[in-house]
């Protein structure tokens, strides 16, 4: 399926209903008085995540959406219908914002969250409003107010726990593929993998996190070389980074290079991920020879204390040693960090789940 994160799209809420001018005419009754109807609401425009959508790619194609408008009111009070709301889903991870001023209207995690993006118009009152001791038969009403109407964009950001980076070809959809379930196109030559790819790591203690393949990156990506910097996004919201190193034998370039050149496409990108912790992972240690690559890696690392894992995908090497690390890393900055992705966050506060209600109001999460 084609993968697809980032859309603009236009949306327009649905249009309140006019309010009735009428006056009840009953055969003994000459003058009932006003009896108006108000007019419906028109549909608000909400977005809904669907837990079984991982791209933005329906938006891609039907770019406008209108909500319908509601009823005008009619006589005998009656109340013109509301338009039924108009739901859009979309995946988990995606941001909405305000094409026009950038703002973040809403951001959509976790399964059938949803937010209200533009809000229907309000109805107008019949003419039975209207009446009073003075005014006993009023002969106007209000028209329906304006829906809400924008240009949106849409912006899926993955959610993942762990994000794999590194050149093309060093081995992340290997490692993606050798822990998890997930089977992406694996291949000898660079920019195998065009988009990413999630993979769910299920530990023996029944724990899992997710991970995500992110596209190779290579020197100049800032500057729009290779694939660029732009699935850098789904990386945006992972708690650990590993950075995968090719270590073969057969390879020139030194590993330290390698590091430095995405480290620093990495800041180019911005501090959200230039900042972002690193486990550095030299790969395919079945081909690291007399390990002359590995060594200077890990020494560099060492010296730093960065943690450092040497492992081969292939042939099954280190990648128990990597996974224990990793599981328990998450669980560590899980409790350092009060809002992240890995927990369940009250939908009105962003507060974390594991605390048994929101302070804000103390209602129950
Ligand atoms: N010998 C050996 N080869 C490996 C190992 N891991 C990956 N490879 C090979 O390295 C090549 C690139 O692997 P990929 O997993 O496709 O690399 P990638 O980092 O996903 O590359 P891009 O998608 O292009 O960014 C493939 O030919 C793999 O078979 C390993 O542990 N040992
Ligand atoms: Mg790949």
């Amino acid at each position: 399926m084609k993968f697809v994160d980032y859309v603009t799209i236009y949306a327009k809420a649905g249009h309140g209903g006019r309010g009735c001018i009428s006056f009840l005419r009953e055969k003994f009754k000459p003058r009932g008085g006003p009896d108006g109807g108000d007019g419906g609401k028109g549909a608000d425009i909400i977005f809904r995540v669907d837990a079984q959508l991982n791209t933005l790619l329906d938006h891609k194609y039907k770019k406008h959406y209108k909500g319908r408008n509601g009823g005008h009111g009619r006589g005998s009070n009656q109340h013109g219908a509301n338009g039924e709301d108009l739901i859009i889903k979309v995946p988990a991870g995606t941001v909405i914002k305000n094409a026009e001023t950038q703002e973040i209207i809403a951001d959509l995690t976790t399964d059938s969250a949803e937010a209200v993006v533009l809000q229907g118009g309000r109805g107008g009152k019949g003419n039975a409003h209207f009446k009073s001791s003075t005014y006993q038969a009023p002969k106007f009403a209000q028209p329906g107010e304006d829906g809400g109407e924008a240009g949106l964009i849409l912006e899926l950001k993955l959610i993942a726990d762990v994000g794999l980076i590194g050149m093309p070809n060093a081995g992340k959809s290997t490692l993606i593929g050798a822990v998890s379930a997930a089977r992406p196109k694996i291949a000898a030559y660079p920019f195998t993998t065009l988009v990413p790819n999630l993979g769910v790591v299920k530990l023996r203690n029944y724990m899992s996190f997710t991970v995500a393949d992110i596209p190779g990156i290579i020197e100049g990506a800032h500057d729009g070389a290779g694939l660029g910097l732009q699935f850098l996004r789904h990386a945006e919201r992972t708690s650990l980074l590993l950075h995968l190193v090719d270590i073969s034998e057969h390879i020139e370039e030194d590993p330290v290079d390698i590091l430095g050149v995405i480290n620093q496409e990495l800041s180019f990108y911005g501090e959200t991920l230039g900042g972002k912790e690193q486990v550095v992972v030299g790969t395919k240690l079945d081909v690291a020879g007399a390990g002359e690559r590995l060594n200077i890696l890990k020494q560099y690392c060492a010296e730093r204390g960065m943690p450092f894992f040497a492992i081969s995908a292939v042939a099954h090497q280190g990648l128990d040693e990597l996974v224990s690390y990793v599981s328990a890393r998450l669980t560590e900055l899980k409790k350092s960090m009060p809002v992240n992705t890995l927990f369940n966050k009250c939908p009105e506060h962003g507060q974390d789940s594991e605390q048994l209600t929101c302070p804000e109001d103390k209602h129950p999460l």
